[in-house]
């Protein structure tokens, strides 16, 4: 647990710096609780996509804390705003599992979608690497038949991962191969089906019908599933994730989220608000482009990496 935490940690060292960072430094900057202070904080929260419910959510909180506990010392409001985020975030959490140990049929099926770059191959690769090393019989379906290329990239994540790719032609009918991978996967034994699919604009609505034709189709064949859905979303998209969300749940389902390239913003508030705003959890979060780079989402592992700062870093 230790060591996960440890990595974690030097994996978001940019994210916690830009964000939590930032607000310890404008707090020391001032050095003394004030409107001013309180106006500093606000701002730096809504530029970090903490999203503007979640600031009031916090401000609100933070104002009242500073009053009761008569906080005149602005050393101490550092502690109290990461205390307040904290408690937000565990509330959120508090009946998340964890994603590696909700895998409780077979084959267990997972959904990647999302907006185009936004990580769902990658994830799939990851997510694959995960689940072949703890022993799990891993296949992966090329669902995204718009470009060539697509199918390429995902045959050699299939390849680095040992998974093994069901593919077809480029062009060819999405809801088919899924139908042709499963129907497979049922007959093989796979413990764990990942279906890739075509990053779609979530305004274009006969792009989301496929969505839901995918859906239908899987449910043909195994009506539990998918078990999963996972909406892929780029952390440095900020907000747009939230209008993401709604629209694709529309098409299928959702039942929770990938944090993506949470490694490369500066601006890390938007984990915060994901939950709260949309009710759907945060089940991994994408740190780097390796194979190794995906943390499952574990609350008091975040709090723990996010928060606290070891001798490690400041040396
Ligand atoms: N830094 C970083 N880059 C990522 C992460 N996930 C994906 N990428 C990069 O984002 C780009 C698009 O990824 P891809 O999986 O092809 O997106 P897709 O279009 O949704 O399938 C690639 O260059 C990936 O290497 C991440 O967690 N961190
Ligand atoms: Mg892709």
């Amino acid at each position: 647990m230790l060591s996960i935490v440890r990595g974690l940690k030097k994996k978001l060292a940019q994210t916690k710096s830009g964000f939590i960072g930032r607000i310890n430094a404008a707090i020391s900057l001032r050095g003394k609780v004030d409107d001013e202070l309180m106006e500093q904080i606000e701002e730096i929260l809504l530029k970090c996509d903490t999203g503007v419910e979640m600031t009031e959510l916090i401000m609100d909180r933070l104002t009242r804390k500073i009053k009761a506990d008569r906080i005149a010392d602005a050393a101490e409001v550092q502690n109290a705003v990461s205390q307040i985020m904290q408690e937000l975030l565990l509330n959120d959490y508090a009946d998340s599992q964890n994603m590696w140990e909700e895998i409780d049929a077979r084959p267990y099926v997972i959904v990647f979608v999302g907006v185009n770059g936004v990580g769902k191959t990658t994830s799939i690769g990851k997510v694959a690497h995960h689940l072949s090393r703890a022993g799990k019989k891993v296949m992966i379906i090329a669902g995204d038949t718009f470009r060539a290329a697509a199918i390429e990239q995902l045959a050699i994540w299939a390849d680095r991962a040992g998974a093994v790719l069901i593919r077809s032609q480029q062009g060819s009918d999405p809801s088919a191969i899924i139908y042709d991978g499963i129907t497979s996967s049922l007959a093989k034994d796979f413990d764990v089906v990942l279906i890739d699919t075509a990053g779609r604009q979530h305004t274009k609505d006969n792009l989301m019908q496929e969505l839901s034709k995918i859906d239908r189709t899987i449910k043909k064949l195994i009506p539990a599933a998918p078990h999963q859905a996972l909406l892929v979303v780029d952390a440095t998209t900020g907000q747009n994730a939230i209008s993401q969300a709604t629209n694709f749940g529309k098409a299928m389902p959702l039942t929770g989220l990938i944090l993506s390239k949470y490694d490369g913003t500066s601006r890390g508030g938007i984990i915060f608000n994901l939950k709260h705003k949309l009710d759907l959890p945060v089940k991994l979060i994408g740190v780097g482009e390796g194979l190794e780079d995906l943390e499952v989402f574990d609350v008091h592992d975040f709090i723990d990496a996010f928060f606290t700062t070891t001798n490690e870093e400041t040396s």
